[in-house]
């Protein structure tokens, strides 16, 4: 017990939970598939404070599963069952720094979320170039942490594009990184970019320097029925894209029941593309479309509406986009007896397939559809992160070379394999 009395000493009481009804709803991920129970759940109120409580633990030897918003969907902040690792929370370290308007970036805390950031930047006049459903509660420590795409990689790039310096602690509870870098700094290995997309497995993130875009003016939202995916592609404008997402009947018929919301466009049609563009799309004449910013609710809403139907699968894949059409015609033999709700970020062909039925920890359908994804040359994760969800399935896109590669820098990094352990690298 002497850990938690350490912890006490650094955070105070109050900030160390140890009953269960206190640690579980740190204890369970937003699908409710991924379920584990933690020593205790600490929660540091600042930088020093996490290093202390990274420094207590690795001299006890105790596991550290670092999670912020708990909104990830791949099981990789939450901890595992047997009830041996300290979850650290990084909620507390919340604050968000004035916008530097002539660099164009702001600092924020892991803890802060993506919409505080956006509206610290919106008051200065600019925007944050990362978007996504869950930015209430989304951090931007878990955010940098699995390089969340959201809505607007096509525009802006993933987080990882936006991260312009770091801070964070290592397995040992040294700080590294730096909040203040010069604008252009080639000296050595780009650690801010390792640390992006790292998952907790290598480091805790403090806080992060992120770079702003210009603010969008209005633009145009606009929804087009298409007959199939390959007539969805087709739609996609040269420039000014601002968002391409992609959405099937089936999800439409869900979110529209769920959600109350009528027919979007005057038929019913297979697959839908919603466009958001700087100026107005040229459509082919006597195409079905709708414009109007409301529209998004139909694509926004998908991920609560599949929830209520049941604990879903979330496999988030993507696919070079001349073979989104052979993996949609494959999909339904792989994932029977049960039925795949599809939707996603097209113009990065990033489908979030989401399966409802197999049990939580029967695995069948996952390997099966990430097998087919890695069989048409996509990637088995492309923005959620790999978590432990499909840590096991990381060979089917990474070479033997790259995985011992990715040991040596895990095991430099955490010689004790204490942070995270299970996720990413298994
Ligand atoms: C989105 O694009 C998120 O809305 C969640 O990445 C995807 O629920 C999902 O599968
Ligand atoms: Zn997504």
């Amino acid at each position: 017990m002497s850990l938690e009395r350490d912890l006490v000493d650094v955070v105070g009481a109050d900030h160390v939970l140890t009953a269960p009804d206190l640690r579980s709803p740190y204890e369970t991920d937003w699908t409710r598939r991924f379920t584990g129970s933690a020593r205790a759940v600490v929660r540091p109120a600042d930088a020093e404070q996490l290093a202390a409580v990274v420094r207590a633990c690795a001299a006890d030897g105790t596991p550290v599963v670092t999670q912020g918003g708990n909104t990830g969907l791949v099981g990789g902040s939450v901890p595992r069952p047997d009830r041996s690792a300290v979850l650290l929370s990084t909620r507390r370290l919340d604050a968000v720094g004035e916008v530097d308007t002539s660099a164009r970036e702001v600092v924020a805390g892991a803890g802060a979320t993506v919409a505080a950031v956006q509206a610290r930047a919106a008051a200065a006049g600019l925007a944050y170039g990362v978007d996504l459903a869950s930015r209430d509660t989304a951090t931007i420590g878990g955010t940098v942490a699995t390089d969340a795409g959201g809505l607007r990689v096509v525009r802006h790039g993933s987080t990882r594009a936006q991260v312009r310096g770091l801070e964070a602690v290592l397995a040992d509870g040294r700080t590294v990184g730096r909040l203040d870098p010069p604008p252009q700094d080639g000296a050595g290995y780009d650690l801010a970019g390792l640390l992006s997309g790292s998952e907790g497995t290598l480091a805790v993130l403090t806080a992060v320097r992120l770079r702003l875009v210009p603010r969008d003016g209005p633009g145009w939202v606009t929804l087009v029925g298409c007959t199939d995916i390959d007539h969805a592609v087709g739609l996609l404008p040269a420039a000014g894209l601002r968002a391409a997402e992609v959405m099937l009947r089936r999800g439409i018929d869900l979110v529209r029941r769920v959600a109350g919301l009528t027919e979007p466009l005057q038929r019913e049609w297979p697959v839908y593309v919603l466009l958001e563009t700087d100026d107005e799309p040229v459509l082919p004449e006597g195409a079905d479309a709708a414009v109007d910013e409301r529209l998004w609710a139909y694509r926004e809403r998908h991920t609560e509406a599949i929830s209520t139907v049941g604990v879903p699968h979330k496999l988030d894949v993507s696919l070079p986009l001349p073979a989104l059409t052979s993996f949609l015609d494959d999909l339904p033999g792989v994932v029977q007896p049960h039925e795949a709700y599809v939707f996603g970020h097209l113009a990065m062909g990033n489908l979030h397939v989401n399966v409802v039925g197999p049990a939580p920890d029967d695995e069948t359908v996952d390997e099966a559809v990430l097998r087919l994804a890695a069989a048409y040359g996509g990637s088995i994760a492309a923005e959620h992160g790999i978590g432990v969800a499909k840590a096991r399935w990381l060979t089917l896109t990474r070479s033997p070379a790259e995985l011992d590669v990715m040991r040596r820098v895990k095991a430099a990094f955490d010689p004790d394999g204490l942070l995270n352990p299970g996720v990413l690298l298994v």
